[in-house]
């Protein structure tokens, strides 16, 4: 197709760039991370959301080396960040099928000088349906590299609960529908509430995403999650005004 010539040629074109939106500690207000989120400068289109060309790199198996761009260049740019800050890089479930992505990860860490440590990996739970034999060695492998694991949008697939406590995930991502209705929704105030208690409970940092006003986030705030992540905080922004947002905050 069209669209798949397009963008073919945009990885050799330079045309993909990073934005980044800043993840906030709740008891701090410190930026305590950031989520890289790819974006496609196209020629003619202007700025074309990865909702419109992820899913045919995914079908293309281009993929595989856009998602090895975003990797290596979510590194490189943390690099130059303050160290108590960590960079978040979303998974394909593509990508997770490879066998060799464990060592890729740890060889990006290497080449481009990033500690383990301050890299985390968004994986969601369509990653994890396959073969759970497998999903646990690759989960674990991943996990010796020193990286952490997010588990993305939580509470949107199935089997969430055993998941987490089979695999060793360090994060979990409450998936901003549970937030859309906050604080006047009963319902999903008692679902936002009980993933908090239950990711206390089990030792995992929780990041309650989309939070969009004042009023969510002072909700989220007084359960107790560690992190917010939403517009409310920041939108996703180029490389230099996520620096520039960091400034404005000292
Ligand atoms: O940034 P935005 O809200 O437009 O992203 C839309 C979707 O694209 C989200 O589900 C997000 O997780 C996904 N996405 C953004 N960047 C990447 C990326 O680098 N790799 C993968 N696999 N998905 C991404
Ligand atoms: O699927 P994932 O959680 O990786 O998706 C991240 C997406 O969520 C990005 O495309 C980002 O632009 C979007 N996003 C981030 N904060 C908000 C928010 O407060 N409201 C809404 N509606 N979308 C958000
Ligand atoms: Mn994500
Ligand atoms: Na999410």
């Amino acid at each position: 197709s069209r669209l798949e010539a397009d963008l073919r040629r945009a990885l050799g074109a330079g045309e993909f760039e990073l934005h980044f939106q800043p993840l906030v500690d709740v008891r701090t207000g410190a930026v305590t991370a950031a989520e890289a989120l790819v974006r496609w400068r196209h020629p003619e289109q202007g700025l074309v959301s990865p909702a419109d060309f992820i899913p045919l790199a995914e079908e293309t198996g281009l993929i595989m080396p856009l998602g090895a761009w975003v990797l290596r260049t979510a590194c490189l740019q943390a690099v130059s960040w303050p160290r108590e800050i960590k960079v978040a890089v979303n998974l394909s479930p593509v990508q997770f099928r490879d066998d060799r992505l464990p060592e890729t990860v740890a060889e990006t860490l290497r080449a481009t000088g990033l500690e383990a440590d301050r890299l985390e990996l968004e994986i969601t739970e369509g990653v994890l349906l396959d073969d759970e034999e497998r999903t646990l060695m690759m989960l674990t492998k991943l996990r010796a590299t020193g990286v952490g694991l997010a588990m993305d949008d939580f509470g949107t697939g199935y089997s969430s609960l055993s998941y987490l406590r089979r695999f060793p995930f360090s994060k979990i991502k409450i998936d901003r529908s549970f937030v859309r209705l906050l604080p006047d929704d009963a319902e999903s105030a008692a679902i936002v509430r009980a993933i908090i208690a239950m990711g206390a409970g089990l030792g995992m940092a929780t990041t309650v995403e989309g939070v969009e006003t004042a009023e969510q986030y002072a909700f989220v705030a007084a359960e107790r999650c560690g992190q917010v992540q939403g517009y409310h905080v920041s939108r996703p922004l180029p490389g230099t005004a996520f620096l520039g947002f960091l400034g404005d905050l000292e």
